[in-house]
């Protein structure tokens, strides 16, 4: 997959870029990321991007010009077509679904504003989608850029060890973790739970399936409404439990 971001602050992306499966999927050939600045397409002595909004009103907006002059440049940088995602507070809410989608992608061209927004020629002549990473305000869209990738880009085969990838995607949307526990046994008078040290596989997976449920009802009951037609265990149903 190749990944375009256009921004006025590439900089902010270079830690996180190379970190850990971001890094390494990017060495191994399995993603291209590449930043350009939409401020080198300013053409003005300031370097000007922004400009105020008209009707008047508070901030400013990203100016058509250096935008549209950017994203032609990227256009040519590569032949794949790809798939134009405006990062803005009004777009469709970015959730696992949206990654796994974006993922089967041969190119996404990502562009983060600044500011109030862009002006709405931009998101018109591009035909580009807009993704919001949640009901919150940041300060940009870089961040939200960022989430995006890193979402992605670890759903790409070969990008984490592969006996992960599957078991996670189909589950971690519908039910929460269940506990996990690591050495010691036990740590500041804090023992493990004995299930986990019995050896009785079976009985284990009884226990995660009835705590994961049993967390998922406690603090995210919302997932447990959604999944209720593809979920094994019914709402409701906490398998003779208490809570
Ligand atoms: C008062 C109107 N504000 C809209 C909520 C103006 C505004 C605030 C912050 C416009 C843009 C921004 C910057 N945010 C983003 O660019 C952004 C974002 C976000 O703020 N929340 C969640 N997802 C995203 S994606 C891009």
């Amino acid at each position: 997959m190749r990944i375009d971001i256009l921004t006025i602050f590439p900089e902010m992306f270079q830690s996180p870029l190379n970190y850990s499966i971001l890094k390494r999927a990017q060495e191994a050939g399995i993603v291209d990321i590449v930043l350009t600045n939409i401020r080198d397409f300013a053409t003005d002595n300031y370097k000007k991007v922004d400009d105020k909004p008209y009707g008047g009103g508070p901030g400013m907006v990203m100016m058509p010009q250096p935008v549209f002059d950017c994203f032609e440049y990227v256009k040519k940088l590569s032949p794949q077509k790809g798939r134009v995602i405006l990062l803005t507070p009004q777009g469709q809410k970015f959730n696992q679904a949206k990654a796994v989608e974006l993922s089967k992608e041969e190119r996404l061209i990502l562009i983060a504003g600044r500011y109030e927004g862009f002006d709405e020629r931009i998101r018109i002549a591009l035909d580009a989608e807009q993704i919001s990473i949640g009901d919150y305000v940041l300060s940009g869209g870089e961040l939200a850029a960022m989430i995006i990738v890193d979402a992605v880009v670890r759903l790409l085969s070969g990008a984490l060890g592969d006996e992960n990838s599957a078991k996670d995607d189909s589950f971690s949307t519908s039910l929460l973790e269940y506990p996990q526990y690591t050495r010691p046994e036990v740590f500041r008078g804090m023992k493990v739970p004995d299930i986990l040290l019995s050896g009785n596989h079976g009985k284990i997976a009884q226990w995660r399936r009835d705590q994961a449920l049993e967390r998922t009802k406690k603090s995210r009951p919302d997932l447990l409404e959604k999944n209720m037609n593809v979920s094994k265990t019914k709402k409701g149903d906490n398998n003779g439990k208490r809570n």
